[in-house]
């Protein structure tokens, strides 16, 4: 196989059938414990401790080494990430791309930067995916032409119920963070266009949150067209979601999973992610 797709683990997939494919862990830290963003972790486990842990917990993405690591000795290489405008992952990535292509020459590697992250990465890698299995004939450089092109019509909407692990480590001001501190109060954002979290709507209660999403979800084009959702730890919302969209869009391809590590971190317990595909 002459492509290998590479992402970050806040996109939540460790593998993609019928490609070559790695996940790089992103690592949640505490002073005490560090767990690695992998299918060998116990996310009951950390989640469990983390939420009886009162000392200060971070973040940690992979380093240039590891993302060289994770390129192997494949020819060419796509390397999706979680928005670089709050995340290092991107930058190491870039690094690792020129050290790579320097040291073998012949051998390419495609950084793309999300601007976003968990279930818009997985849309991008699906159509990435769709582009190397079409046709054989699809040179390096026309691939990437049509996945930049793609990811124009991709984009990121969520609901949160706590923005603490956000504020925290500055992914978010403290004002936005206020917002929805308090008890049943939820927000509902979006990745914006420069990679950031954007604040919509604060909403009391997950049904009306779910509405506004999809409202959202319209205003910015979605017709149908494909839907990736995962959750923490809130399997009802997910389903309750998409329920929702299929009584408007009844045939669209959606599916549900679980947030893993580094996306739980930061959406939190009850936390909702989508990514779509707008038809604008
Ligand atoms: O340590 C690191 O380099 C990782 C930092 C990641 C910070 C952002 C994580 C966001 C996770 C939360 C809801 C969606 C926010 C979307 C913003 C684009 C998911």
């Amino acid at each position: 196989m002459k492509y290998k797709i590479i992402m970050d683990s806040s996109s939540n997939i460790f593998d993609l059938e019928q490609v070559s494919f790695s996940s790089v862990p992103l690592k949640i830290i505490t002073d005490q414990k560090e767990f690695t963003d992998d299918p060998n972790l116990d996310l009951n486990e950390m989640l469990t401790y983390l939420s009886a842990y009162k000392g200060r917990s971070g973040t940690a993405c992979p380093n240039i080494h590891e993302w060289l690591e994770a390129f192997g000795d494949a020819e060419y290489v796509f390397a999706v990430t979680i928005t670089g405008t709050l995340s290092g992952c991107h930058n190491a990535a870039v690094q690792a791309k020129d050290s790579y292509e320097k040291a073998h020459p012949g051998r390419r590697v495609c950084c793309l930067d999300s601007l976003s992250t968990g279930p818009e990465m997985v849309l991008i890698a699906e159509k990435l995916r769709e582009l190397i299995l079409s046709d054989p004939e699809l040179s390096f450089e026309q691939i990437e032409t049509e996945i930049r092109a793609y990811m124009k019509q991709t984009h990121l909407i969520f609901t949160l119920e706590s923005l603490n692990n956000m504020a925290q480590n500055g992914r978010v001001s403290p004002l936005v963070a206020k917002a929805c501190g308090l008890l049943g109060i939820r927000i509902v954002g979006q990745a914006s266009s420069e990679g950031t979290l954007q604040p919509l709507h604060k909403s009391r209660g997950i049904a009306k949150a779910l509405k506004m999403m999809l409202e959202e979800m319209k205003k910015n084009g979605y017709r149908g067209g494909k839907l990736r959702i995962v959750h923490c730890q809130n399997e009802a919302a997910a389903r309750e979601f998409l329920k929702l969209v299929k009584t408007e869009f009844p045939d669209c391809d959606a599916s549900i999973g679980n947030t893993t590590a580094l996306c739980s971190f930061y959406a939190e317990k009850g936390g909702l992610m989508a990514g779509y595909e707008s038809s604008l």
